[in-house]
């Protein structure tokens, strides 16, 4: 019951479809559960991209957030670890971290929860029973079943055209599949312009290392054609901790004279993910990066300078939560989203989720998988949903307390537009430059 003294009850008459506080928790978890989230961010690709596509055991155990997890346990060194096949390797992290060890950590019970999905044992020494499971899978039928157990609709992929094996599958004629929205990724472009100069001339492209203005019109050239080839959602890039905008530098001069145009004409939002601390352990390879506190004041100069562009942003350093927060609440162009890789952790998706309820209301997409191996959508999109139920009760159970009924059709709103909407109309071709509904 409200602290609060009722001086006269005004409550009307009870809506018929009310929820009582105990129902909420159940309603909540019912509506995460039946509706399917849309994933805005994963490094999954379309089954016609070929072997670009993780899937399986092996690649669910050679994830790279285990190969750091393994290098913890063991002795062998990453240089022997280099050495072995994929089987070998994923064999060594089964034994280490799930034989020898139980499999508490985040990613490690991940893989217990997609072996468990299937019914397959999860205690076993060896990978003969699961090898042969995944083997005996046809793709597209194991794609259908992976979606549904995960309860996702459609992913974003992430479409790298400077990948000499993507861009040649692609100018292959590779087929769309409406259950993977191509993403146009930057990073190359950005941050090695001159080394990929070459390769871009060679496509036909008159650009020069020194960036002249007829170079960076070929640059939005260059992406038009790309956005004709691939029909992509968005285009995204990774930024360091470091980042600054302005700054005087290649990637500035691309950002506001071909990128951002471009995102304009083709009125698609441009994702930034601000914070990685590039290699810093570079004898671990993909696992090498590491997460540092941005200067998101890159961010406001960016929302504020480009106010017909839409952004995308997720930032990697916890520090950096509160402050993006609050950039939101000034910019109806920026839409947060996800709790991004070292911060994909219910310990800390709790404290970004309700942080971003209290101060943007539904107004932001909670939550990608960041997926690289197909199967891994099943944990965490499962972990999702377990760790926002009681997030999302809470603000309810609150809202009732301070004197507003809700429903059924209220939390079916709010977890649609979370999870599917705000996302929908950011790349819709009427984009919206927020999340009004
Ligand atoms: O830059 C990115 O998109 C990151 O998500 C990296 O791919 C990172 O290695 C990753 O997989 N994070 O989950
Ligand atoms: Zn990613």
């Amino acid at each position: 019951m409200s602290t609060f003294a009722i001086e006269k009850n005004t409550r009307t008459r009870p809506l018929a479809s009310e929820l009582s506080p105990e129902q909420i928790r159940s309603t909540v978890e019912d509506e995460l559960r039946n509706i399917p989230f849309i994933d805005v961010h994963t490094h999954l690709f379309m089954p016609s991209l070929g072997q670009l596509g993780l899937w399986g055991i092996d690649e669910l155990l050679t994830y790279h957030y285990l190969e750091a997890e393994l290098f913890r346990s063991s002795r062998v060194a990453p240089a022997e670890y280099w050495t072995l096949n994929k089987q070998q390797q994923a064999d060594l992290i089964w034994q280490t971290l799930f034989v020898d060890n139980p499999p508490v950590s985040e990613s490690t019970r991940g893989v217990v929860a997609v072996l468990n999905a299937f019914g397959l044992d999860t205690r076993t020494r060896d990978l003969k029973q699961a090898r042969e499971f995944f083997a005996q899978r046809e793709l597209a039928a194991h794609i259908r079943s992976v979606f549904k157990l995960a309860g996702i609709s459609e992913v974003a992929m992430t479409n790298d055209p400077l990948d000499p094996q993507e861009a040649e599958a692609w100018e292959a004629g590779a087929a769309p599949d409406p259950q993977f929205k191509a993403v146009i990724r930057l990073d190359r472009l950005l941050d090695k312009w001159a080394e990929y100069v070459p390769k871009i001339l060679s496509k036909g492209y008159l650009v020069d290392v020194e960036m002249s203005v007829n170079a960076l019109t070929e640059v939005r050239r260059f992406l038009h054609d790309w956005a004709q080839t691939m029909n992509p959602v968005y285009m995204a890039c990774s930024l360091e901790d470091t980042f600054q905008y302005p700054e005087d530098s290649p990637r500035a001069k691309l950002l506001t004279r071909a990128v951002l145009p471009a995102c304009r004409e083709l009125n698609i939002p441009l994702s930034l993910m601000i914070g990685v601390r590039r290699q810093v352990n570079p004898t671990i390879r993909l696992a090498g990066d590491a997460a540092g506190v941005a200067d998101l004041r890159a961010v406001e100069r960016m929302c504020s300078a480009f106010p017909d562009n839409r952004f995308l942003v997720s930032v990697l350093s916890r520090e950096n939560q509160h402050e993006l927060c609050v950039y939101a609440r000034k910019f109806a162009n920026l839409m947060p989203f996800g709790c991004w890789w070292f911060l994909n952790n219910p310990s800390i998706v709790e404290e970004i989720t309700r942080e971003r309820i209290e101060m943007l209301g539904t107004t932001f997409i909670p939550q990608h998988s960041d997926a690289r191996v197909l199967e891994q959508v099943i944990y965490k999109w499962r972990n999702t949903r377990r760790t926002m139920a009681p997030i999302f009760t809470n603000s309810y159970t609150l809202l009732v307390e301070d004197g507003r009924a809700v429903t059924r059709e209220d939390i079916c709103h709010d977890i649609k537009r979370m999870f599917r909407s705000n996302f929908e109309r950011w790349i819709a071709p009427d984009g919206v430059s927020s999340s009004r509904p």
